[in-house]
């Protein structure tokens, strides 16, 4: 958008920050480029697709003209970039259950994230996808910086763009990245969507001012106020190396500690190496990502997921805290679905096709596609152990989608063993 301006004018980020609350987010925080530890961070992307973690997600491994990977560093697709706005939006849904607390055989479970819906004039909910929604946050937040600023280079991204935003939010202190690899917040927790403003604007505070901004803001206050909390689970080891911290790094130093509980909780093994998922046996993947059939040997693990997999993010202290509490009000545009919250699986297998367009246009859901869902809900019929869905997996063994008629097959042995 525009062309960068000869005499760059520079960017604060108390400034940005408030825009971006404005515009509706949660948090917000500003990284300048390069920053601290960006060969890290580049490092670790890199060794996650060597080790062939990425699975089928091609795009993660594409490369520019010059053979580097998209991904490893801003600078790669971005040259022109020296800073990003980083913005966190909460969907943490106080009342709403957890995935681990709903032992009910009858129902599945879709991902809280993609559990949103905004009321139309009439009033009814209809789906919404917080990739539309945060964009259009995000473009607002951009046309108020042109306005300010004049002409400059900036990109908007929420999700799709290449780059990780994980590491962006860290290095501009909203977070750490913990052995889940998801990105907490030490107040909000990691129930939060990210979307991140790459800007040809330089930040003109000095590094001093920004740490002494960070450490007096609410962020930092409750980080420090946390250290220890979670004891002989998660903190201490977080509270000792927060004695050491980089120098001109905005990082919240990790809060993990001892605490295994995401990694002992994924059904599937995904953590096992802590902080870097094994995406290929991850349910998130494998419900919403990989088309046709899924490993036979990983079927057992997904449960009654249908949609996603929120387990490792349910069990972790730092979401139990944000549940607790907080300030947290709920988004208007992002507000839960009722019938999307542990629906019954028969409820879920009698869409068809239209409905399940009526039901899932405009919302997260549509990605894993029609015949995915139903894949999705054949295992789930057959890790609920109850031959009531008997009949239906009849049904779908004998028709013609592949994933789908391996999955009933799977299910029907399961349940009549
Ligand atoms: C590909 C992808 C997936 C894949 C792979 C996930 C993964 N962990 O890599 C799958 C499909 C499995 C997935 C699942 C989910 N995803 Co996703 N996904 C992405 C995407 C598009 C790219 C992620 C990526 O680059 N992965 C590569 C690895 C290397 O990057 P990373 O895990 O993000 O990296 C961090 C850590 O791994 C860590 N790290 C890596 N190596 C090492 C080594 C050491 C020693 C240490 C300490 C740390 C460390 O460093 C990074 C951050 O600093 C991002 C959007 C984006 N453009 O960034 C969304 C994104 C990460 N996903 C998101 C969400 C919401 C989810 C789900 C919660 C959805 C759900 N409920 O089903 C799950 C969460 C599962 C989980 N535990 O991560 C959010 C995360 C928000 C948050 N608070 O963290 C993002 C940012 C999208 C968004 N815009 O909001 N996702
Ligand atoms: S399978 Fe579930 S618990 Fe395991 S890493 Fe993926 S999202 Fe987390
Ligand atoms: S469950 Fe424990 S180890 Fe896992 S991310 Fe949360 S605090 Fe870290």
């Amino acid at each position: 958008m525009g062309a960068k301006a000869h005499n760059s004018p520079s960017l604060i980020g108390r400034q940005a920050r408030a825009l971006a609350l404005a515009a509706g987010f949660t948090e917000a925080g500003l990284v300048a480029f390069p920053y601290a530890n960006e060969e890290r961070d580049a490092g670790r992307f890199a060794a996650w697709v060597r080790e062939g973690r990425a699975g089928t997600m091609r795009y993660l491994e594409r490369r520019t003209e010059d053979g580097q990977l998209a991904r490893e560093r801003v600078a790669a697709p971005f040259p022109w970039a020296r800073s990003a706005l980083v913005c966190f939006a909460s969907y943490v849904y106080p009342e709403a259950p957890l995935s681990t607390k709903t032992p009910e055989p009858r129902s599945g479970w879709i991902a809280r994230y993609a559990w949103s819906g905004r009321a139309n004039a009439k009033g009814e909910r209809r789906p919404s996808d917080y990739h539309k929604v945060l964009l259009k946050r995000l473009r607002a937040v951009e046309a108020r910086l042109h306005e300010e600023f004049g002409a400059f280079e900036s990109r908007a991204y929420v999700d799709t763009g290449p780059v990780v935003e994980r590491s962006l939010a860290v290095a501009a202190g909203l977070g750490w990245a913990g052995k889940n690899t998801c990105l907490i917040h030490p107040q909000l927790g990691s129930w939060g969507f990210l979307a991140v403003l790459l800007m040809s604007l330089d930040v003109s505070e000095p590094a001093s001012q920004r740490a002494s901004e960070l450490a007096s803001s609410r962020v930092r206050k409750f980080a420090s106020s946390r250290v220890g909390e979670f004891a002989g689970s998660a903190g201490a080891a977080g509270a000792e190396r927060s004695r050491a911290p980089e120098r001109n790094s905005f990082e919240i130093p990790d809060r993990c500690g001892t605490c295994r509980r995401c990694i002992e909780a994924c059904p599937t093994r995904a953590l096992d190496v802590p902080y870097q998922m094994d995406a290929t046996r991850c349910i998130a993947y494998l419900t919403i990502e990989h088309k046709g059939p899924i490993a036979e040997e990983l079927m057992p693990g997904i449960g009654r997921q249908v949609f996603g997999c929120d387990i490792c993010q349910d069990v972790c202290p730092w979401n139990q805290k944000a549940l607790r509490g907080g300030p947290i009000s709920i988004d208007p545009e992002l507000q839960p679905r009722p019938e999307l919250i542990n629906p019954k699986l028969e409820w879920l297998a009698s869409l068809d096709e239209k409905s399940f367009e009526q039901m899932f246009n405009g919302s997260p859901v549509r990605r894993a596609g029609f015949r995915g869902l139903q894949r999705n809900v054949a295992i789930a019929m057959g890790n609920s152990g109850l031959v009531q869905f008997v009949p239906r997996l009849e049904e779908w063994a004998a028709g013609g989608n592949e994933g789908l008629r391996a999955a009933a097959r799977w299910a029907l042995g399961r349940l009549r063993k």
